[in-house]
């Protein structure tokens, strides 16, 4: 009666950059969802571009989100991303609370490589520990990984079996399915892996690893598994159609030579993500 699907995509709106839901957007809409958008901040790029405006949502999203919930639709999933405050990981936390038929896919955008986002304070972290516990599914890199699990950062060519390790810790607190991110046994390979506390099963996806990795693909994997997952594809083709998403478009780009914070010319294979 309501149409296509929908997930409530709660993330930052940057101009440039491509991340974010200026990804989320129109992936979703190419693989037949609609994405409902909900800005948690709204900057001119990203932080990762020389210079860039930022304008903090967060006073304005309990209003924002009363309003979605008194339409009375159904949701089939809610995605977080970047979350640029405490406050604004407590009001996630609330409207996941009062939604639980939606599933919940939460990208815990937190750092890379080791660093953790300047914008992250040691409550913000507790927090999203905390919104981590109630989401179904998690799509974390390995810093942010072991940011969560508070383990020490093992750098992210770690073996299969130490990746295995991390993603069951990952599960016990409390999601049902961990997507463990960006693993590089060695120079040339990235896996992608799932473990589903259901089964006690994992999952491997091994990609060639592109010679650049650009800001924003994080935000393009979990657009994609989102996506994928809402569709009922199983974990193991979600898995495969992001990574290989990934790996064409950084393919077309690193030519291009343009800049990498400008990220990846998805858009030019874009249409590979229909049907
Ligand atoms: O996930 C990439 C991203 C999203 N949102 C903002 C960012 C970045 C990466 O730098 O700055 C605002």
């Amino acid at each position: 009666m309501e149409g296509s699907k929908k997930i409530i995509c709660i993330n930052d709106l940057s101009g440039m950059g491509k991340c974010s839901l200026t990804v989320a957007i129109p992936i979703l809409s190419v693989m037949g969802i609609q994405s409902v958008a909900v800005p948690t901040a709204i900057l001119s790029a990203h932080t990762g571009f020389p210079n860039y405006s930022f304008f903090d949502f967060t006073d304005y999203m309990p209003d924002y989100l009363k309003n979605l919930s008194k339409l009375n639709m159904n949701f089939d999933m809610i995605y977080s991303g970047f979350l640029g405050s405490e406050n604004q990981i407590e009001i996630v936390l609330d409207f996941v609370r009062q939604n639980k038929e939606s599933q919940f896919l939460c990208d815990p955008v937190m750092g890379d490589n080791g660093e953790i986002y300047s914008t992250y304070t040691d409550k913000m972290c507790q927090e999203m520990k905390e919104l981590v516990k109630n989401a179904d599914i998690i799509t974390p890199n390995i810093t942010e990984a072991s940011i969560l699990t508070g383990i020490e950062y093992p750098g992210e060519n770690i073996s299969i079996e130490k990746a295995k390790e991390l993603a069951k810790l990952l599960s016990s607190l409390g999601p049902k399915t961990v997507i463990l991110t960006g693993i590089e046994p060695d120079e040339k390979t990235i896996i992608n892996m799932a473990y589903k506390k259901e089964t006690d099963d994992y999952i491997i996806c091994k990609t060639n690893r592109s010679r650049i990795d650009y800001p924003g693909t994080g935000d393009i994997f979990a657009s994609i598994i989102a996506g994928s997952l809402t569709n009922g594809e199983d974990i193991s083709k979600a898995l495969r159609k992001a990574s290989d998403f990934i790996k064409e478009a950084s393919d077309i780009t690193i030519p291009v030579g343009s800049p990498k914070y400008c990220g990846i010319m998805f858009e030019k294979i874009l249409d590979k993500l229909k049907g």
